[in-house]
């Protein structure tokens, strides 16, 4: 007589314990692939310079179901190049990215490929380890690049301490944040690593205490996901949202379903691509997958990777960022300021259009000794490295923050459009 209730009893148990089974995805209907065309091509039509640098991109197509074959041949160069180099100069993240990104969907029965690359990964990974010596300490890169190191050496069977991630990856250390505000980017990141570790623990050998911390880190770090999200649903900012949705997909089980409306934030996000606002082919890859409802957690899954390239359109031109044609009459002016401890400012008189980088371009010509800067190109515009012959330092995570009218910028000084009566900034600062 008790068995029919106990049965029902016995499953809604096993599902209690099977949390992360539990998942809230909203998606992009189909009908509506259309609206996710202008990143397709975004990403399609851009001219790659180094391998790793489409490796972002290769992963995002992959997990979309669309494929692009000449990106991967380009990878499995550069692949081959890293492994038989052996001394490689990648970080432990764009490691971990070209994995992710070259054995994504690979076929199950094909052996295992590029099983080099996952044993160099453990050792840079252990580098970090090294380098933050004492829990306080920081890591050579950043948590984020961490966070990817633990999640493709989790997915595609590295080794690791759960014990370290135990020790480092309390959601109150100070790699979560920068200058005081928790990093929307690396959080998410850090939740993926560390969804995919639960499982596999649950899998394996049940240390019930490593479980249960990783169970409440997780928990921890989504909340503090839902607390920066935004009136209009973005959480942080737009390019963090991305990866925030992949976070919030695979930790449903550790908030309530009214704490989180998913399809505000998936209708915001495509009035975001209508805008433009994703025109980097590295902003479009770090998007992607979450608006088809994917997660990196899908990369090692053969059975979730489908063929949409049939519904997608890569030949539409893409979107012309929002930047009418300057005509050489219409000039704007600007205050510029360079901040260290002394501050220095200076108006700049630029074409309307202009971006951060073309005054202090101006500034410098107009007075080398204060304003000369050098910078280097990044997947996201070129980023500033020194100004005033003053390095940033990443011992020291000091760097050179930019900023307009007092508030930190969402965009780095190739793509923040200036406009009259800008006040910009360059400000000296930790992180
Ligand atoms: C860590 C990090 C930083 C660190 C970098 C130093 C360090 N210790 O690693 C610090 C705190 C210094 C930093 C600074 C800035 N950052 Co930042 N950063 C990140 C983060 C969280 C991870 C980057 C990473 O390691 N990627 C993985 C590795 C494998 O890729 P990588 O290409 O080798 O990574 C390097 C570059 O990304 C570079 N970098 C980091 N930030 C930025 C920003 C710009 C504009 C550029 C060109 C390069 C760059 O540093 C990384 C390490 O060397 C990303 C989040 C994300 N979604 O990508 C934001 C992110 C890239 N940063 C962003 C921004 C806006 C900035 C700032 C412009 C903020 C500001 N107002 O000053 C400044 C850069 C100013 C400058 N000097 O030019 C935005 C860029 C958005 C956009 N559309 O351009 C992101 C996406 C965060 C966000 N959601 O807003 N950042
Ligand atoms: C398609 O997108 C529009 C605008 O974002 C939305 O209002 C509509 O409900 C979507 N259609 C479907 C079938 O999801
Ligand atoms: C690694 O070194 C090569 C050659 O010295 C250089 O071209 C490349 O940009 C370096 N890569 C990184 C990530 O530092
Ligand atoms: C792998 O091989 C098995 C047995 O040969 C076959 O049934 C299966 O369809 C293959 N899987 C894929 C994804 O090709
Ligand atoms: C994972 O790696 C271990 C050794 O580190 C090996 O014994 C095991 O067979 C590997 N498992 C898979 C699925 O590759
Ligand atoms: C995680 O554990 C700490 C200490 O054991 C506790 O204070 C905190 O409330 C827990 N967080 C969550 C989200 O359960
Ligand atoms: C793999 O993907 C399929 C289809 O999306 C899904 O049904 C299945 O649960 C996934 N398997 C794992 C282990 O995540
Ligand atoms: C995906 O489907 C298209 C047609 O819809 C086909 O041309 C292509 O070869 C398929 N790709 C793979 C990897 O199956
Ligand atoms: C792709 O774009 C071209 C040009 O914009 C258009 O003619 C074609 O109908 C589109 N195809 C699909 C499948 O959307
Ligand atoms: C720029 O703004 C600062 C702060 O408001 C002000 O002190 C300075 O005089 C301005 N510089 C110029 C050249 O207008
Ligand atoms: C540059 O600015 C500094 C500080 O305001 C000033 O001492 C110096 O004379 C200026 N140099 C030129 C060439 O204007
Ligand atoms: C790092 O900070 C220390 C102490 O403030 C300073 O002595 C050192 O010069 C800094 N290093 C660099 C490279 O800026």
């Amino acid at each position: 007589m008790g068995r029919p209730q106990q049965l029902p009893l016995a499953g809604l148990l096993l599902l209690s314990l099977l949390p992360s089974q539990l998942c809230t995805i909203c998606k992009v209907s189909k009908e509506n692939y259309s609206l996710l065309n202008p990143l397709i091509s975004t990403m399609v039509n851009s001219k790659y310079a180094g391998g790793i640098q489409a490796a972002n991109v290769l992963l995002s197509l992959k997990l979309a179901g669309v494929d692009h074959q000449s990106l991967e041949k380009q990878l499995i160069q550069e692949a081959k190049y890293i492994e038989e180099k052996k001394e490689s100069n990648l970080t432990s993240g764009q490691l971990a990215l070209a994995i992710l990104a070259l054995r994504a969907c690979q076929n199950p029965n094909e052996s295992d490929k590029h099983l080099q690359l996952v044993s160099q990964l453990e050792e840079k990974f252990r580098e970090e380890i090294e380098h933050m010596g004492v829990p306080g300490g920081n890591p050579k890169t950043n948590y984020y690049q961490l966070s990817l190191a633990v999640l493709a050496l989790c997915l595609f069977n590295g080794s690791y301490s759960i014990t370290e991630l135990n020790t480092y990856f309390t959601p109150e250390n100070k790699n979560f944040y920068f200058g005081g505000r928790f990093s929307v980017d690396t959080g998410a990141m850090a939740v993926l690593a560390l969804s995919c570790v639960e499982k596999s623990v649950r899998q394996t050998d049940t240390n019930g205490e490593d479980l249960q911390n990783i169970k409440n880190y997780t928990e921890s770090l989504a909340k503090k996901i839902l607390s920066e999200k935004k009136e209009n649903g973005l959480l942080g900012n737009a390019f963090s949202t991305g990866q925030a949705m992949q976070a919030l997909f695979v930790s449903s089980a550790y908030y309530k379903e009214k704490e989180w409306n998913c399809q505000q934030t998936l209708d915001t996000v495509l009035e975001e691509i209508s805008q433009g606002t994703f025109h980097l082919p590295i902003a479009a890859a770090q998007v992607l997958p979450a608006l088809m409802g994917k997660t990196y957690l899908d990369v090692n899954n053969y059975s979730s990777c489908a063929n949409n390239s049939g519904l997608f359109n890569s030949s539409t031109p893409e979107p012309t960022t929002p930047v009418e044609p300057t005509s050489p009459s219409t000039w704007i002016s600007v205050n510029y300021t360079v901040q260290i401890q002394e501050t220095f400012s200076i108006e700049v008189t630029v074409p309307k259009g202009s971006v951060f980088l073309n005054v202090m371009e101006e500034a410098q010509k107009m007075n080398y000794t204060v304003f000369r800067f050098s910078f280097v190109d990044s997947m996201w515009g070129p980023y500033i490295t020194s100004v005033e012959g003053l390095e940033e330092n990443r011992e020291n995570r000091t760097y050179w923050q930019l900023l307009s009218g007092g508030e930190p910028l969402k965009e780095g000084c190739g793509n923040y459009v200036v406009h009259n009566r800008d006040y910009l900034e360059v400000r000296w600062s930790k992180y």
